[in-house]
């Protein structure tokens, strides 16, 4: 067999590595900090470097491609599935950065996280199949290492190129929508959560958990309110700036004052949708009543809804009504964000 420029083992176990930092970096950016750029771009460099890697390999086996489809291999069936996986996912990537949309509920983005998703799982399987690690004679050959360091800085130039002619976006991908414009900007559930609109005069802020004294507010006895700008950053593919109204959760905890050992702070839907800080940054955390000197509206979660600066909007909890200091993080808010608002 031929040898080309790149060590087949090298090729292939650069494909390995760049789809997992792919994979890790991109699930890690749905709950990363917003604002944390390296992540971000660590996955959109990965992704385009991945191109030119994956067209040296569909090249390389061409001849037994086309070998394996005449024979009707199942083998090469499930391998020709994934490469169609990982360019759906790359496309999409790419596609996205260049401000394509597709029409339905889902933005580009989704797919391109849900073609991420099955993407691993079919890669599983292939790596059962075929998984090898370069030979020693891969690895330190000469005329290879010089190949491989300029493929990975073709794919660095062709990330900084596409990334520079991409639409307008944040470093996370996400689109500007209605910032500034008091209630109108788009309204999102994370799964299902549409509750009834919440009556102001029935509904009430309780603060309990590992607190001194624990507290109940009505909607007009809420504490005093500050205002404070933050940018909300949805996974889903859009962003919103605004200046929000409410109450600085580190007075909420103050007036109650904290056992020994509170270390978060969970802030529950009426929807039973919850997510918890970390006591520090829970203090800077506004419960928000207005946006843009605008009562909120009942989609943007009124009467109160968590503003966390530091935070994915799916971390930005609508309608809440209680906040419970605790000792421990409660897992189960990764099963509730899910399921809340499912069977109602
Ligand atoms: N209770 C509750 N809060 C929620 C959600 C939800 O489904 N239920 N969706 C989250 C998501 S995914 C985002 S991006 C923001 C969107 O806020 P908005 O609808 O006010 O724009 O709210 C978050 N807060
Ligand atoms: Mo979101």
């Amino acid at each position: 067999m031929s040898r080309g420029w790149l060590p087949s083992g090298v090729v292939d176990y650069t494909l390995l590595c760049g789809v997992v930092v792919s994979l890790g970096t991109g699930l890690a950016s749905l709950v990363a900090n917003p604002n944390d750029a390296w992540l971000f771009l660590l996955h959109g460099a990965a992704g385009v470097t991945l191109v030119g890697f994956l067209g040296a390999k569909l090249w390389r086996v061409r001849r037994s491609i086309r070998a394996g489809v005449r024979a009707r291999s199942g083998r090469v069936a499930a391998s020709i599935l994934l490469t169609l996986l990982i360019v759906a996912a790359l496309g999409s990537g790419v596609a996205w950065v260049f401000g394509a949309t597709i029409p339905g509920p889902w933005t580009l983005l989704v797919a391109h996280a849900a073609l991420g998703v099955v993407t691993t799982v079919v890669l599983l399987g292939h790596l059962r199949d075929r998984f090898h690690v370069p030979s020693r004679a891969d690895l330190t050959d000469r005329r290879g290492t010089l190949a491989w360091l300029g493929a990975v800085t073709v794919g660095g130039v062709a990330y900084r190129v596409t990334d520079t002619l991409g639409t307008e976006r944040r470093v996370t991908g996400s689109r500007e929508a209605g910032s500034d414009a008091g209630n109108r900007f788009p309204v999102t559930a994370w799964v299902a959560d549409a509750p009834e609109p919440v009556d102001p005069e029935e509904w009430t802020l309780s603060v309990t958990g590992r607190v001194g004294r624990a507290q109940t507010y009505g909607y007009d006895d809420l504490p005093s309110a500050t205002t404070a700008r933050a940018l909300l950053d949805c996974t889903s593919g859009w962003y919103s700036e605004h200046a929000w109204q409410g109450v600085r959760v580190g007075d909420l905890l103050d007036a109650v004052g904290l056992q020994d050992g509170a270390a978060w702070v969970q802030f529950r839907s009426v929807t039973g949708y919850r997510w918890s800080l970390p006591l520090a940054e829970a203090r800077d955390a506004l419960l928000a009543t207005r946006v843009d000197g605008e009562r909120l509206s009942h989609g943007h979660g009124f009467p109160l809804r968590l503003v966390a600066p530091e935070r994915r909007g799916f971390q930005w909890v609508k309608w809440v009504e209680t906040v419970r200091v605790t000792r421990r993080r409660d897992r189960s808010e990764w099963v509730a964000i899910h399921v809340s608002g499912l069977g109602e």
